[in-house]
Parts: structure tokens; sequence; C-alpha cells
């Protein structure tokens, strides 16, 4: 229906990404692209490496004369570091350096990094094999893709936003009222968060951690809205949206979970406390003439969206480079050394929120084929617009 993949390495050449599945005339230029490659680069506690790069996307596949046209979008984002690392990262053997190896070879492997596991499994003796890619430089084509899934559901009238809810344990004080469009409001903010006074003491957290050669985790919360009822499916497992969203969050590097609505206290409350009472709505189509008095399921039910905004949040764990590094071994000789302590972020918490917005978007665009599938954008539109012609009319006919 809908599939992508990505491919490079943090320090390569470049990065590339493969869309298909996209239908035929989807209003897509690259800035659209680039505006959201752009959010993702923000936040406060990045390291110099986002001073470097400036992502751009080159279309080199599917987007002619400002539309999609079908065929499988293939996109290019260069990695402005790689003259810094091409003899590093150089994919050609060269000969000239000694027995075959290379500058920069990591064996004092990160605890809570993908560098022991990976080396062990991939049988290699370098770890930089393994954390070129483990990196979350990776993410940077998932947003591109993800633009191009939220400009498909922006035809419908979806929208996509986040905010970041906690950081370091400084938690955020919701707003006392919701702003229209929430990713403008929270990009903003340098952390991304809606409460000015817990922004004041997360930055102070950060400094801290950065003097002291530590990291910081935090959450965030991911809402979308313009929803129909409908998208997902109750019938098998691998149709529940909750449990593809539920993947397509646990996929973004160092989330350790995820939870929908009111996701773990629900856990803790009584069915009354938990549950949405259904009151009618005549005329309401998207969420078929009815309405949810609150929205603690987080707009699904069933393993399908109700029609009320879909709220996702997800906890990142602190990264795993750290400046004052942690005990390990060093594969190469055996002995215990300290971590190597890699030119890194403080935390990337902020910008986990527009990573989060990207495969989202995704996933949503997916279930949005399955449902309302066709091979061009104005297909697709008349078999959406019958079905919530069809559902706003349903209850009580
Ligand atoms: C990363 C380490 C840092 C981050 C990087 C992810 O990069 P570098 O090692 O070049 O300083 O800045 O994130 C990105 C490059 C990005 O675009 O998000 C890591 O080890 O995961």
């Amino acid at each position: 229906m809908l599939r992508f993949t990505t491919a490079g390495e943090s320090h390569g050449p470049a990065l590339v990404a493969i869309l298909e599945g996209m239908p035929a005339g989807v209003p897509l230029v690259a800035a659209q692209v680039d505006a959201q490659l752009q959010r993702r680069q923000q936040g406060y506690g990045r390291g110099r490496r986002m001073q470097i790069e400036r992502d751009a996307v080159t279309f080199t596949g599917g987007v002619r004369a400002g539309e999609t046209t079908g065929a499988p979008i293939a996109m290019l984002v260069h990695n402005r570091d790689w003259p810094n690392w091409e003899d590093v990262m150089d994919p050609a053997p060269r000969p000239e350096d000694a027995d075959g190896g290379r500058r920069r070879v990591l064996t004092r492997v990160r605890p809570g990094h993908a560098d022991l596991t990976g080396l062990l499994k991939y049988d290699r003796r370098d770890a930089r094999d393994i954390l070129e890619r483990a990196s979350a430089r990776e993410t940077t084509m998932r947003v591109a893709c993800g633009a191009v899934a939220r400009a498909f559901l922006a035809e419908f009238g979806v929208r996509i936003g986040s905010h970041l809810v906690q950081l370091g344990g400084i938690d955020a004080a919701p707003p006392a009222t919701w702003p229209e469009d929430l990713a403008a409001a929270a990009d903003a903010s340098p952390l991304r968060t809606l409460d000015p006074a817990a922004e004041a003491r997360m930055i102070n957290a950060i400094d801290a951690a950065r003097r002291d050669g530590d990291t910081l985790g935090g959450s965030c919360e991911v809402v979308a809205t313009g929803l129909p009822v409908g998208l997902g499916s109750h019938v098998s497992w691998d149709r529940k949206l909750d449990g593809r969203i539920g993947q397509a969050m646990l996929s973004i590097p160092a989330v350790k979970g995820v939870e929908i609505g009111m996701g773990f206290a629900a856990a803790r409350a009584a069915g009354a406390a938990v549950h949405d009472p259904i009151l009618p709505a005549p005329g309401s189509a998207r969420t078929g003439g009815v309405r949810r008095e609150s929205n603690r399921a987080g707009g699904l039910e069933g393993g399908m969206t109700t029609g009320e905004p879909l709220v996702v949040r997800l906890a990142m764990k602190p990264i795993a480079t750290l400046m004052r590094p942690l005990a390990t071994v060093d594969t190469a000789t055996g002995a215990t050394a300290s971590a190597a302590a890699e030119r890194s972020d403080v935390t990337a918490v902020p910008a986990m929120g527009v990573i989060a917005e990207a495969m989202l978007g995704l996933v949503l665009a997916h279930a949005w084929l399955e449902k309302f599938g066709g091979d061009s954008l104005d297909e697709v539109r008349r078999n959406h617009d019958a079905y919530l012609a069809h559902v706003a009319g349903r209850v009580g006919a």
C-alpha cells in the first residue's frame, strides 16, 4: 500500500529514501519537505553537528511539475559533514591505510548503544560499521517520507503536531488553551514545550547535564486531528492501528515506551473513569454522527480511529554517548576501559517529537490508503467522500 525504505550512514556522502504507493496528483514541492527537515534539526541540547548540517531534499524520482506522479518517490539529502569523514567512510578500499584499517576505529563500545551487540552479530571489528547506521541521523529520511505523507493527509484536513511534555524528570503543565496549530506553537519554543516556566528549568537541567558530561531523556505527546472514524481494523492483530502506531514509535532510536490516550494510567483506574461516554452529534460526519464526551481513549477503540483526536505519548531514554563515559570492555583487547566519547547531543527529545509526527503521518497515510485506496488523489477523495456521506447518516437511520 504505502512503504518506504531508507539508507545511508551518519557520516557517509548522503542519505536516501524511496517511498512507494503515494497516489498521483498530490501537490508536492521540496520546500514542504525541507520545512520538516529543518524542524527536526532544532532543539536546545543538540551538539555541533547540527550547526554543520542544513538538511535539504532533492527529488530524484516520482515528482514532476510540483505533483506526485504515482511512481516511487526517491529522495536524497547530502551530509555536509562528509568531506570531514571521507577518509573514514570511503566505500572504496584504501590500501594505503595500515592493514586496510581506517581512522576513528571504535572498539570501546558504549553501554546502551548498538555498538557491542551489532559488532558481535554482524561480525565486525570496528563498531563504526554499526554505529554509523544506528545513528539517529537516519531519522532525517523518515522525516522526509513523513513530510510527503503529511502533504497527502493535509489534502483531507488532517493535521499532526507534537510537544514536549517532560524532560529529565521535569514535567510541563498542559496549556490553559490548546493552540490551533500545535506544531507551530511548539516550534516557537527551543525545547518544543508549551510551558515556559518548565522550559527554563529544563534548559538549566540540560546545561547541568552538559557540564557533567551526561545526557537526558524525556517524553513528547503527538496529536493528529481531522481523522475519520474507521482507519485500522479490529479483525486481526496486524491490522489494529494502535499496534501499528506502537511499532512505528518504538522503532525511533532510544524510544522505550509508548502510550495511547490515558495509556498506563488507565490500568490504575476503574472502567467508569476510563471509557468515554458516547453522545449524539447529528451532522458530525467524521465521527459517524456521534461524539465522545471525553477522549481518554486517545482517538482509538478496537484498533480503529474514532474520529476524535489521536493522542500518542512517547518516552525516550537518555542518549547513550556520554562525555563522562561508563565502564566497558575494549573489544580489540578484551580489557576493561572507558567507553568512547564521540561528539554527540546532550538531548534530542525535541527532535524526537518531530520524528514521531513523521512516523505517525506514515502510519496514518498507509491506513488511509487501505481504507480509501486509489491511484490518484481524486480517486482517493471520491472514495473518502462517499464513505463520509454514508457514515454521517448511519446512526439512527
Ligand atoms: C548522533 C550523534 C551526533 C548527532 C546525530 C546523531 O552526530 P555526530 O556524531 O556527527 O556529532 O548530531 O544526529 C544527527 C546527525 C542528526 O541529523 O540527527 C548519534 O550518535 O546517534
